[in-house]
């Protein structure tokens, strides 16, 4: 096992990975931003290193910093968190040029992945389910287009390559936009991501997200953890999650996780990774894998029991998965409130400094958090200040507890999303269960303020 890790993230991340480095005995290197000299993961570290200005692009993306810190410090992994450098193909390979682990999949996989098309077809080859389209990347002639879209029938979308959590995409009504459609997505792609392929899908107008959790080794051993409900987003970002999804059969989670587990043996994946799936009218339908830790991935461990950030780190240093698919037991419900510093109706950042901080406890509650009393929300990052997580029986038990937790929680200072986590877990249709994607824009529409 390493004797020393560095922590490439910031905030609840860099925390949550120090802790568990702390279990395994572990040392933790962490990393550091001149705007986050004051954070907690920092102050409960053994070792910490200022690597930069609070521009991400000077600091945590920073690759020759952060690999520069690993080699000063005698660390021998680097473990990437979500975000920042954690799917970038490139840092991996750099990590592991430079003598380092990379605690993650091999570069190949990332990059197999970062590419939708790419990621597409080998989980159709692998027999993991996908929602009908183009087979691969469109090519430049726009009759080709014309026919793939009457074969799927409209609504189509058009998506980049390169693209993938929402960016990149348009929707196609009607055969007179199509051609328009897929120039101008083509163009942003190359702008945007430097990869101007692009592929077509049938549009599916109302599921669900839900992704599938996995675990791989590089002995050919994988198993899945179950699924996660995500649908409750604004905007592509997610701030409810629960784990089991709500009204899907067992049988069918278990005929997708078994594909997925598949999938993860026939492309010789290695690490935790995440199958996101759209879910519509009792189907799965495969649209990319995430090849890092989630920021939902605490719903999956109060689930199963399962420390995933732990096994990633036993999965970098070589070792066996220490359990079979059977005996994973997925116990209860639970649900996660992501927490962000930002009007609760409008949507707005609020940095700032925390005056009051009281974090709620109690039976089944978690709580994934950098922040404290007096601490300053940085405006440079990303708005999430912690998670709250519930565990319960069931369903139900897991609502009351999470209400009852985010009555208790207090945060005084800057603004935050609680009043909006508080009224949608006495809202109707998240109470019953099952809602879809467009489900919380709905909601805010009807309840404007
Ligand atoms: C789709 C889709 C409908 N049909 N693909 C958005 C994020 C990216 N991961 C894929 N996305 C979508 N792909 C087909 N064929 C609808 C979305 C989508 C979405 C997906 C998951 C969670 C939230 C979403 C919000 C809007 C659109």
């Amino acid at each position: 096992m390493f004797k020393k890790i560095l922590i490439a993230n910031r905030g609840e991340i860099a925390l949550r990975i120090q802790r568990a480095c702390r279990e395994m005995g572990i040392k933790a290197v962490v990393v550091y931003s001149e705007a986050d000299r004051d954070a907690k993961y920092v102050r409960l570290a053994e070792e910490a290193v200022c690597i930069g200005p609070a521009a991400s692009s000077l600091s945590y993306l920073s690759m020759p910093a952060i690999i520069a810190t690993a080699e000063v410090t005698d660390a021998e992994a680097i473990h990437p968190g979500y975000g920042f450098l954690s799917e970038n193909a490139d840092f991996a390979e750099r990590v592991e040029q430079s003598g380092f682990t990379f605690i993650g999949p091999t570069p190949e996989s990332i990059r197999i992945m970062g590419d939708k098309v790419s990621a597409k077809q080998a989980m159709i080859k692998s027999g993991v389910p996908c929602v009908p389209g183009s087979e691969g990347a469109l090519n430049d002639d726009p009759k080709e287009a014309i026919r793939q879209a009457r074969a799927i029938g409209y609504p189509v979308i058009i998506k980049a390559a390169g693209g993938g959590g929402g960016r990149g995409m348009r929707v196609v009504h009607t055969e007179a936009a199509l051609i328009n459609a897929v120039q101008m997505t083509r163009a942003e792609a190359g702008a945007a991501f430097g990869n101007p392929a692009v592929y077509m899908e049938k549009f599916l107008e109302n599921p669900r997200h839900v992704e599938i959790q996995v675990l791989a080794d590089e002995h050919r051993n994988a198993v899945y953890l179950g699924e996660r409900d995500c649908s409750m987003q604004r905007r592509h970002q997610k701030i409810i999650e629960e784990a089991p999804a709500p009204g899907i059969a067992r049988r069918l989670i278990e005929k997708i996780g078994d594909r997925c587990a598949a999938a993860c043996k026939k492309v010789g994946y290695r690490g935790a990774g995440t199958f996101e799936f759209l879910y519509e009218n009792g189907e799965f339908y495969f649209i990319e894998m995430n090849t890092r830790v989630q920021v939902e991935h605490p719903v999956t461990e109060m689930v199963t029991g399962i420390d995933i950030v732990q096994m990633q780190i036993r999965i970098a240093a070589g070792e066996k998965l220490p359990f079979t698919q059977r005996q994973i037991v997925n116990r209860g419900h639970a649900i996660e409130c992501r927490i962000n510093a930002e009007d609760p109706w409008k949507f707005v950042p609020s940095p700032g400094r925390i005056s009051m901080w009281h974090p709620p406890g109690g039976p089944g509650v978690r709580v994934d958090s950098h922040a404290y009393t007096n601490y300053f929300v940085p405006p440079n990052y990303d708005s999430m200040i912690g998670k709250i997580i519930v565990h319960g029986d069931t369903r139900e038990q897991a609502l009351a507890r999470m209400r009852t937790a985010l009555q208790e929680t207090v945060v005084e200072g800057i603004q935050t999303n609680i009043p909006l986590h508080r009224e949608l877990m006495v809202d109707k249709g998240f109470m019953a269960g099952g809602t879809n994607i467009h489900y919380l824009e709905g909601w805010l529409e009807q309840h404007r303020r």
